[in-house]
């Protein structure tokens, strides 16, 4: 395995007060030692001052501060300098150079992490969860990226995983006693233990659909007639004026995308034409496309303006083909005589938002809201196909046994299970998973 000295700049280039440079791998004190004047990596985990200088012209470069981590006690596991340098265009980068003339070569992006994966310091799921925690973007998906960085979900795998080991020796139990007529081991006990197995990891599997829209934010489509105040909600709940409002009905035509964080969590909002038979042709072009996004949302957000909450056909036509549920408001409620029926809400007296707000993180995320902060979720596809294996091998291992198949034949379904528990966790991880995660991490991290 390679662990040769490598650098990188940990925090992002450009103006700021200080920078922080990593240097990490075998030799990496005698590389950090030929720039810092003093280093001492006989105090470990100590902040140190001290003046950067280019190894070849002595030239100084820096005044920093540096911390040596003698290995294993480090992020990689391996002898890891930290140095927080100034910030700024200049300084961090002729840092960086000086440690590269000094011995050390310039990181691959995610290579320390990599590293710390390879020297047993995380497991794949913590490293997915550092990567899950540098991109989040709302509160619900740092919650989730630190309970996972805990090893929450890689606890309940381990624990799954001992429970599989366990009924595979009551089995195993049954194969070696094959002489006795119903076998030592009662099929009523086998079935029960099978169920119980068979149903944890199906309860986890069934957290994977809102688990993945937490990472990549729920598509949320706000539709309803012309004029209904759509593109006016939409900047509500963005908090920016980017849509164009105006009196005219028929005002939005491309649909508009952008984040937005409601409620804690993270949603991908969309603005659409407002939904009426038109005879204008650009019209025409921008309801296909709010149809299509209607098609691939994870919630609608229908509006009708009040007075006209009895709906009018084409919404209703519209909304009874999307398949994703729909949350319906009753907008301009400051101009109602009474109140409305259903959820009325104002973007002139802001009435409702709030109630709206978490109405929509409700419908799209209820079943992490029920679970909490505790419970694990899976949140990635490569979870969700993994769980997927396990639950088939379960169902494969029963359907043989029922078929009256020899045991010991049987089992090796449960071994299959175990093994895709396993690629979950990361114990074996072949290198083209490894190459993928970490191309989309940081240089430095
Ligand atoms: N009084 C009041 N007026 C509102 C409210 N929300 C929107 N309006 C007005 O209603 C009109 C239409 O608002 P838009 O947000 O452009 O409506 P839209 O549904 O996006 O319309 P189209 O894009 O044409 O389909 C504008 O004149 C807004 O100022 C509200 O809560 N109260
Ligand atoms: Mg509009």
């Amino acid at each position: 395995m390679l662990s040769d000295p490598i650098v990188a700049l940990a925090t992002p280039p450009g103006r700021s007060a200080i920078a922080v440079i990593r240097v990490s791998g075998t030799g990496a004190f005698d590389v950090v030692g030929r720039c810092l004047r003093p280093f001492h990596a006989d105090r470990p985990r100590a902040a140190l001052r001290a003046r950067l200088v280019h190894p070849a012209t002595h030239e100084q470069v820096d005044d920093v501060i540096a911390a040596a981590f003698p290995a294993p006690r480090s992020y990689t596991g391996e002898d890891v300098v930290e140095i927080s340098t100034h910030g700024g265009l200049l300084i961090p980068g002729e840092a960086v150079a000086a440690l590269v003339a000094a011995g050390a070569r310039p990181a691959q992006p995610g290579e320390f992490t990599r590293r710390a994966l390879l020297n047993g310091k995380l497991d794949l799921l913590q490293a997915e969860a550092t990567a899950d925690l540098i991109d989040a973007g709302a509160p619900a998906q740092r919650r989730r990226a630190l309970r996972q960085l805990e090893r929450g979900l890689s606890s309940r795998l381990e624990a799954l995983r001992s429970e599989l080991l366990e009924f595979e020796a009551l089995i195993a139990y049954d194969i070696d006693f094959p002489e006795e007529d119903e076998g030592p081991v009662s099929p009523a006990r086998v079935t029960a233990a099978w169920r119980a197995v068979r149903e944890r990891i199906a309860a986890l599997l069934a957290t994977a659909p809102e688990g993945e829209r937490l990472r990549e934010g729920a598509l949320l489509v706000i539709a309803g007639p012309p004029n209904a105040g759509k593109s006016s909600l939409f900047n509500a709940l963005l908090g920016q004026e980017r849509a164009i409002v105006t009196e005219v009905p028929g005002t939005t035509r491309d649909a508009i995308e952008a984040y937005a964080v409601i409620a804690g969590f993270p949603f991908r909002l969309v603005d659409t034409a407002g939904l009426r038979d038109s005879g204008d042709r650009v019209e025409k072009i921008g309801i296909a496309v709010a149809r299509q996004y209607l098609g691939a949302a994870d919630l609608v957000l229908l509006c009708r303006e009040t007075g006209c909450e009895t709906g009018d056909a084409e919404s209703e036509r519209f909304v009874a083909a999307c398949r994703a549920p729909v949350v319906e408001v009753v907008t301009k409620v400051d101009l109602a005589a009474r109140s409305p029926d259903g959820l009325g809400v104002s973007i002139v007296t802001g009435a409702g938002l709030d109630t709206l707000r978490a109405r929509l993180a409700e419908a799209a995320f209820g079943r992490l809201l029920a679970l909490g902060d505790v419970e694990p979720v899976v949140t990635r596809a490569r979870h969700r196909t993994a769980l997927e294996r396990a639950l088939g091998e379960m169902d494969d291992f029963y359907a043989a046994r029922e078929r009256g198949v020899d045991a010991a034949a049987a089992a090796t379904h449960l071994r299959a299970a175990v093994g895709a528990l396993d690629d979950l966790i990361g114990a074996v991880t072949p290198d083209d998973v490894l190459d993928r995660l970490f191309a989309s991490f940081c240089v430095g991290k």
